[in-house]
């Protein structure tokens, strides 16, 4: 990857058609799509790099867990033969240079202003632009603005008390230190247990001298059974790639499971087989590792007693992987349906708990009073630390979003038209905000599927919105107060026919405290997504105001 500064952007101009908000996958692809609309446009990126979540997430052991061949763009049939992956799946930093691959090869720097943050974006009524204004005192007048600002951006610190006393070294696995730590010979406390903790905590543990991990709840976790990519399975891919990327498209979440002879998502239910067939069928997805486990049946998300029979294979399985069975007990989870909660996907760690330098603290049991000078103090015990790691999630799918001071029309902020929770149109528009689309937003699948996915079906759309606008002679599209009306509802119930509510998870808002309870993806899944936007755009962008400065047309609600 080069230099990122070796590649300055251009000066800006005042007024552009296009303002685009992040440098991540999706920032980088809607560039190049608006760039082949000859559309003028700028990307702004807070980072000092493109990359997005894999900017900023540079804590030990993080990963992703969508295999290689499918976490990557599918629209360029020479980038996706000529990358190379060396693992089934990808490490940080070999994503991280990926993107820069792709910022290089689509010479996309000289339109993203780089260590650049959007901190207001403001409708003006009377010219139908949007004022765009950055951290570095920069306006920019737009007539669309596209918030490609990631469902997970809003790093979280919890609110705990003595924080800034704390005389040792604070990190957040959203915001890690581009050098790198190196944690050899140091006592060290992690908070949290969820996706990132996970991947992290068995790095850590084999650095540090000793490890306590505090844990609030227990998560689910599979093993990854990561390993160098087979060279036959990137030929089986790389040999037909848009077939197989069309397959995955029409999947629930975006991702082909069977690929290279694996198991589908099968289309029948947990309970409508033996116990032998199901103890099969779970052992071969465990063997085989990642988040094909909760395909193995297809009620497992809808049905609590199909639900339990794959929480209680895996529950019998940290059992047997952690020795001390006090400690083991204490790891299972046992408070929300397997799969509610972003599944997670590990190397090792409930192995980790086996380690001589590893300890776990049940904080529910007992609650963190305090961080103190030293470390941290709980109802019973004090810890002394070198280093603490706060591995305590983020503000998602909407904080990014609510942290810039969006305001639509009549000065309405975005912050006060979702006090209730996010509203959306497909999780691409909101009524009261004209021209300002979001990519994966809440009230589209975004988090439940493949990233990559998502991002490119949300990229294409909008980029064929601005064609269509175009081609029709307007420049002012809008949802009605009606069709975001219909689809929150529709939103609301798909998500309450299955057992995801159930669960107190971010997807929920439920991690951060005084945020509205509301389940903010779209879990009617991407395939069947797919089609309703498409449908949408089909029917003259049905639901949506679509307007010239002269006139106003609307389409059927
Ligand atoms: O964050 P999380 P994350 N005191 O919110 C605990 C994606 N991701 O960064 O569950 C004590 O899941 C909190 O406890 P509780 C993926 O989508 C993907 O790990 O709220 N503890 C929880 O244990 C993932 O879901 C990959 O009771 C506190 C943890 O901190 C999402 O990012 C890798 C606390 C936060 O877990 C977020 O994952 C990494 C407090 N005050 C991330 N506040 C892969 O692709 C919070 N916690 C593999």
């Amino acid at each position: 990857m080069s230099d990122p500064q070796s590649h300055p952007a251009r000066a800006l101009p005042s007024e552009l058609d296009v303002v685009v908000v992040g440098a991540g996958f999706a920032g980088m692809y809607m560039l190049h799509r608006l760039r082949g609309l000859g559309l003028s446009a700028v990307v702004f990126e807070a980072g000092a790099d493109v990359g997005g979540t894999w900017y900023w997430n540079r804590y030990p052991g993080a990963r992703c867990d969508v295999e290689s061949m499918q976490y990557s763009y599918s629209f360029s049939p020479e980038l996706q033969q000529e990358w190379r992956w060396s693992e089934r799946f990808a490490a940080q930093p070999e994503i991280l240079r990926y993107a820069g691959h792709v910022a290089d090869r689509l010479d996309l720097r000289r339109d993203i202003r780089l260590a650049t943050r959007v901190t207001e974006a403001r409708f003006d009524a009377a010219s139908r632009t949007w004022l765009v204004r950055t951290d570095r005192g920069e306006a920019v007048r737009a007539r669309f603005c596209i918030m490609a600002t990631g469902c997970l951006s809003a790093a979280r610190m919890p609110d705990i008390a003595g924080l800034e006393s704390f005389r040792g070294a604070t990190y957040h696995t959203g915001h890690w230190p581009h050098a790198g730590v190196d944690f050899t010979g140091q006592r060290v406390g992690v908070v949290g247990t969820g996706s990132s903790a996970i991947q992290a905590i068995p790095v850590i543990a084999r650095q540090a001298t000793q490890l306590t991990v505090f844990q609030r709840t227990p998560n689910f976790s599979i093993p990854s059974r990561n390993g160098p990519l087979d060279r036959d399975y990137e030929q089986w891919w790389k040999s037909d790639y848009p077939a197989h990327r069309a397959r995955a498209r029409g999947m629930r979440t975006g991702i082909l499971y069977d690929a290279n002879g694996a198991a589908e998502a099968r289309d029948i239910s947990a309970l409508a087989v033996d116990e032998a067939e199901r103890e099969r069928e779970y052992a071969q997805r465990w063997a085989r590792g990642g988040t094909a486990f909760m395909a193995a049946f297809n009620d497992l998300i809808t049905d609590q007693r199909a639900n339990d029979t794959a929480a209680d294979f895996v529950r019998a399985r940290i059992r047997e992987i952690v020795r001390d069975q006090a400690v083991a007990e204490r790891l299972l989870p046992h408070d929300h349906p397997i799969g509610t909660k972003r599944i997670c996907v590990d190397t090792d760690y409930y192995a980790t708990f086996n380690r001589p330098n590893v300890a776990l603290v049940d904080i529910r049991q007992d609650p963190i009073q305090a961080i103190t000078p030293a470390g941290l103090r709980t109802g019973t015990a004090e810890f002394a630390f070198d280093s603490l790691v706060f591995a305590t999630g983020f503000d998602a799918m909407t904080g990014a979003l609510l942290k810039m001071g969006i305001a639509g029309r009549g000065g309405q902020t975005l912050r006060a038209k979702w006090e209730a929770g996010p509203r959306t149109y497909l999780g691409l528009m909101t009524a009261g905000f004209p021209n300002l689309f979001m990519v994966t937003g809440p009230g589209s699948p975004s988090v439940l599927s493949n990233m990559m996915v998502s991002i490119e079906q949300h990229v294409d759309w909008i980029a064929d919105c601005l064609a269509a606008l175009r081609a029709r002679g307007q420049d002012c599209i809008e949802p009605t107060a009606a069709a975001e009306e219909g689809w929150v509802a529709h939103v609301n119930t798909v998500a309450h026919g299955t057992l995801y509510p159930a669960a107190a998870s971010w997807y929920m808002g439920a991690n951060i405290p005084g945020k509205v309870r509301v389940f903010m993806p779209y879990i009617g899944g991407v395939g069947a997504y797919r089609q309703i936007c498409d449908e949408v755009a089909a029917k003259g962008y049905e639901g949506m105001r679509l307007s010239s400065a002269g006139a106003t047309a609307e389409a059927a609600d």
